[in-house]
């Protein structure tokens, strides 16, 4: 029990979901890693949601109410840290929840499906080997027909990698959050909302929740001002100029 009071409550909270994660088989031990790696990103940028991380959940928001087939891929990681905020996001879109992982179990696909419904998710798709979509050689390449196969417009809170940059490849849009904004599908996607996604989740539900009542021109004109690059390189930016 983490008392409330300690000076690193939210950060040590945080952490206690990945290892409940774990132990619960829904996150993959390689999740502790990647979460360490996004800890150090997330101590740069003070722990908060900066201009450009609400500027680009802004962008994201008017993307995915635009969408045709929106889909929201889960992780192991995803799945332990906002398991109640992805199904709300599911049902206000709406989109489907799409479990897709990395080091492939389909006893943690199992786990992490249970644990979604458990959390009020209704709507949820597992990969089907039956589809894929091309340029990707790991097993994330297998799809759900009703899902990411016929997407338009791919969610992913937290990625893996070259899975970003084949999506684009295959058409879609991705919409990606990553602490990182070097890493690889900080670079490829769309749109990288560089924030934690413990804080981005809830603030884009919010921010889609105002935004429904906009119409079609004004969503997309939110589109066609947002600039990845230059959201990227603010965020570096601030990292730097954060160092003593
Ligand atoms: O459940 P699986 O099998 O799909 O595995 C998931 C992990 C995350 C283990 C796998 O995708 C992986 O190894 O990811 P990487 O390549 O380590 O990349 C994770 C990225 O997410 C890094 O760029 C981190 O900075 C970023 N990240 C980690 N935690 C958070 C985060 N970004 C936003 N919010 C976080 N809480």
């Amino acid at each position: 029990m983490i008392p409330k009071s300690h000076p690193r409550y939210e950060s040590l909270r945080t952490r206690e979901l990945v290892v409940y994660g774990i132990k619960k088989g829904i996150t993959s031990m390689h999740g502790l890693i990647a979460y360490g790696r996004g800890e150090a990103f997330d101590y740069l940028l003070g722990e908060k949601t900066n201009k450009f991380a609400k500027k680009s959940i802004e962008a994201a928001s008017a993307m995915l109410l635009l969408a045709k087939h929106p889909v929201i891929s889960v992780n192991g990681n995803a799945a332990a840290l906002v398991p109640k905020e992805l199904a709300e996001l599911s049902k206000l879109l709406p989109a489907p929840l799409e479990i897709n992982i990395f080091h492939p179990s389909k006893k943690r696909e199992t786990k992490i499906k249970n644990h979604l419904k458990k959390h009020g998710a209704k709507d949820i798709l597992l990969p089907d080997k039956r589809h894929k979509i091309k340029f990707l050689e790991s097993s994330r390449k297998y799809v759900n027909p009703e899902g990411i196969f016929r997407a338009d417009v791919v969610f992913v809170p937290l990625e893996d990698g070259d899975r970003a940059e084949a999506l684009i490849k295959n058409g879609k849009k991705v919409i990606a959050i990553d602490l990182n904004p070097l890493s690889r599908t900080s670079q490829k996607s769309t749109i990288t909302i560089v924030d934690n996604i413990i804080r981005a989740v809830p603030l884009l539900i919010k921010t889609i929740k105002k935004f429904k009542k906009h119409d079609g021109n004004k969503l997309k004109s939110m589109i066609i001002n947002d600039n990845n690059k230059s959201n990227l390189k603010k965020s570096l930016d601030y990292m730097l100029k954060n160092l003593p």
